[in-house]
């Protein structure tokens, strides 16, 4: 029933690594009555980060999804990576929740990567309330707090609750509307008792209330009017008012409290009962008919047709798929068929899954608000619409983070190629920011994603999963060679002593050309010196000895090849002499026409902040980048520069470490340019010592 989505409360909770989600949410749990204990990061009891990967960096890599009831309101949380290698799922799953509760440290105050959830908040236009954690830890400052979160998300971030004490005299927290104390003891029982604000709160209570009246007041004329003729609103006008500014988005409550000592986590959740939207404030949500030619919506209501999108794919060798979705309209029930409306392929399943972080019970019906589970789709992948297929509807796709940081990945034990292909594939469907590339050239599989961190993690899976060991390296760069002179040279293959010999003999002229031409072969022989038959042999040999340069092994390119001369021989000869013959002319004749090294060149697109515009430019100098352009971006810069592949290897972790974090880059492959001398020749020397090791 419609009045039951009133109720329904679905939220994602997100912040920097570390701030303390996992811990609020399994306190939220807890405290529920979901979970007869209280799960903990630092002990590995956390319903939420139990993913081996998890317990190994007490850290949130992955979304975890818990659906329990407050005061019998359907509740359900997303917990989400804080970690700038794990974003990517961040961005996904907070598409699945209608609000976001934002942490903020009593200590550390606002990090960098809250500030980009954040901007996922804002373009997902989802109400926020900010929760400013670890109120007991030592050194924790509400009001420094406070001015960090106004100075970086502005003044409408209003206090609605605030402390009874802090660090280890931390008590419990008064909420400022009601004036209501909860006072909790030494324990992490989240026992509380009720009772009237400590006095010497009285004026910061005041002070913060006055705040959050004028901003309501100003949310509507009406009551703008009243409150500026009788001076005060009636507590009903202002509770009315608040939800509806919280909604819109013109005010963000701030609460706090500790998520490890269990304390102020009811009033939260009450705050989130009181003040967040639940899919019917969201109102309807916008798609387009599965040709795209025109908007089609959804109301989110039980009896609309159902519509639902997938926020995110959990891959099991074993127990196979899940794909977990959050339900926008209509009712959605076990054993059913539906459509996956991007892939236009029908879709069956068994049962419908409700989660409870790492396990899930089946039930009987889900509504708009709901995130579900459902087992072994086959077709189905993370961001797809899946919808009642006599009414399909698709959603639009976010766009996604393009993967930044690479690494060679290589078995362990040969022969694992193929399995590592196919259980990376399988990872895929879990990871929308990892990539796979065979690099043809370098003959490397290379495993993109968001850094250092993330790929490792990938690699603990692949393990646990899959049972593959991998090792990973910075991935070699393709260089190549060509020629920047002319010469004639010949190539004579004579071995004539004993048995049947081997005759061929081409001399060829060999001169550069422009980049991008590759190889050419003209065939310029006069009078039959040599036989028709055999040309063609000479060419294969260039064309094959090409693929491993004179100079230091690269392919060899943008150079023309005229057979001008030769001999043959009427019994000796053979395509086998004259395709050696063409390639000891090839390889002779490249070292006598000036040979060189070309390497790839990146076309990058960095924005960073102003203040580190400097830096930035300095730093690109240093790798030999060209920048071609700035541009303004309200408070960033966009620098676009090329640089050589082999200085930005590691430019992702570079570049977060020079912009704390707030820098972002993206690059794609330019063209080929020749290496500076000095480089060059260290190159080759490194080339000739990894021969030398290989044949050894
Ligand atoms: N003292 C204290 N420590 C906390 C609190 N919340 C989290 N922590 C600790 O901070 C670390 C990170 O917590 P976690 O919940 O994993 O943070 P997340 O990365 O935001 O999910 C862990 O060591 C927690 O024990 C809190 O309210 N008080
Ligand atoms: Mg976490």
């Amino acid at each position: 029933m419609k009045e039951d989505v009133a109720k329904v409360r679905t939220f994602a909770i997100i912040s920097h690594g570390g701030a303390g989600k996992t811990s609020l949410a399994e306190a939220m749990i807890f405290d529920s009555g979901a979970t007869t204990r209280l799960g903990k990061v630092d002990e590995s009891s956390s319903v939420l980060d139990f993913e081996p990967e998890e317990i190994k960096r007490k850290a949130t890599i992955s979304s975890s999804v818990y659906s329990f009831a407050w005061k019998k309101q359907p509740f359900t949380l997303i917990d989400t990576p804080g970690d700038f290698n794990f974003i990517a799922e961040t961005k996904t799953s907070m598409q699945g929740g209608d609000s976001v509760v934002v942490l903020a440290d009593a200590v550390d105050g606002v990090r960098v990567q809250t500030e980009k959830v954040w901007e996922f908040a804002n373009e997902f236009e989802q109400p926020k309330i900010i929760f400013i954690s670890k109120m007991d830890r030592e050194r924790a400052d509400f009001a420094k707090a406070v001015e960090a979160v106004q100075n970086v998300f502005g003044k409408s971030c209003v206090p609605l609750q605030i402390p009874i004490g802090a660090a280890e005299s931390f008590k419990g927290v008064v909420d400022i509307l009601s004036g209501k104390a909860y006072v909790y003891g030494g324990d992490d029982s989240g026992k509380f008792d009720m009772k009237e604000m400590p006095s010497e709160l009285a004026d910061m209570a005041n002070r913060y209330k006055e705040a959050i009246v004028e901003q309501v007041a100003e949310s509507n004329d009406e009551l703008l009017e009243k409150y500026l003729e009788a001076g005060e609103l009636s507590p009903e006008e202002i509770q009315g008012a608040l939800r509806a500014s919280v909604i819109s988005g013109k005010l963000i409550p701030i609460a706090c409290g500790s998520g490890v000592g269990n304390k102020g986590i009811q009033p939260l959740l009450d705050l989130i009962a009181d003040c967040m939207p639940s899919p019917l404030d969201r109102g309807a949500i916008k798609g387009r008919t599965t040709k795209g030619d025109a908007e089609v919506e959804r109301q989110p209501d039980p009896e609309a047709p159902f519509s639902s999108l997938v926020i995110k794919t959990v891959s099991d060798p074993y127990a196979g798929r899940l794909s977990i979705l959050r339900i926008y309209s209509g009712t959605l029930t076990p054993d059913s068929t539906v459509l996956n409306s991007n892939k236009s392929a029908k879709e069956r399943f068994g049962q419908l899954l409700r989660l409870k972080g790492k396990s899930q019970e089946p039930i009987e019906s889900a509504g708009p608000g709901d995130i579900v589970a459902v087992a072994k789709l086959k077709e189905t992948v993370t961001l797809d619409t899946l919808c009642s297929e006599r009414d399909p509807i698709v959603y639009p796709a976010i766009e996604l983070l393009p993967a930044i940081y690479s690494l060679a990945v290589e078995p362990k034990s040969k022969g694992d190629e193929e399995k590592i292909f196919s259980s990376l594939s399988r990872l895929m469907e879990e990871d929308l920011t990892l990539r796979l590339q065979r690099n043809d050239e370098t003959r490397e599989m290379i495993l993109s994603g968001m850094g250092e961190i993330h790929i490792e993690a990938v690699v603990d899976k692949l393990r646990r999963k899959f049972g593959v060991e991998v090792n990973l390296k910075l991935p070699r760069v393709s260089y190549k060679e060509t020629i920047k002179g002319k010469t004639r040279v010949q190539g004579k293959y004579k071995k004539q002593s004993g048995g049947r010999g081997q005759y061929g003999d081409c001399t060829i002229e060999i001169e550069a050309l422009p980049r991008g031409e590759g190889f050419q072969f003209y065939d310029k022989i006069v009078g039959g010196v040599i036989p028709k038959q055999y040309i063609p042999a000479v060419e294969k040999g260039i064309a094959e000895a090409l693929q491993e340069g004179p100079l230091a092994g690269y392919p060899t390119v943008d150079f023309k090849v005229d057979l001008v001369d030769g001999s043959y021989h009427t019994v000796d000869s053979s395509e086998m002499a004259f395709k050696i013959a063409g390639s000891m002319a090839f390889k002779k004749g490249i070292m006598e026409a000036k040979p060189t090294l070309l390497e790839p060149v990146m076309e990058m697109e960095i924005t960073v902040p102003d203040d580190a515009m400097g830096d930035i430019i300095g730093d690109l100098n240093s790798r030999r980048g060209r920048v071609l352009g700035m541009e303004t971006k309200g408070n960033k810069q966009i620098v676009k520069a090329q640089t050589p592949l082999s200085e930005v290897l590691k430019y992702a972790p570079d570049l977060r470490s020079m912009t704390a974090g707030r820098g972002m880059f993206t690059m794609k492959f330019s063209h080929y340019e020749e290496v500076p001398g000095p480089l060059q020749e260290k190159i080759v020397e490194l080339a000739k010592k990894e021969k030398e090791e290989k044949e050894k």
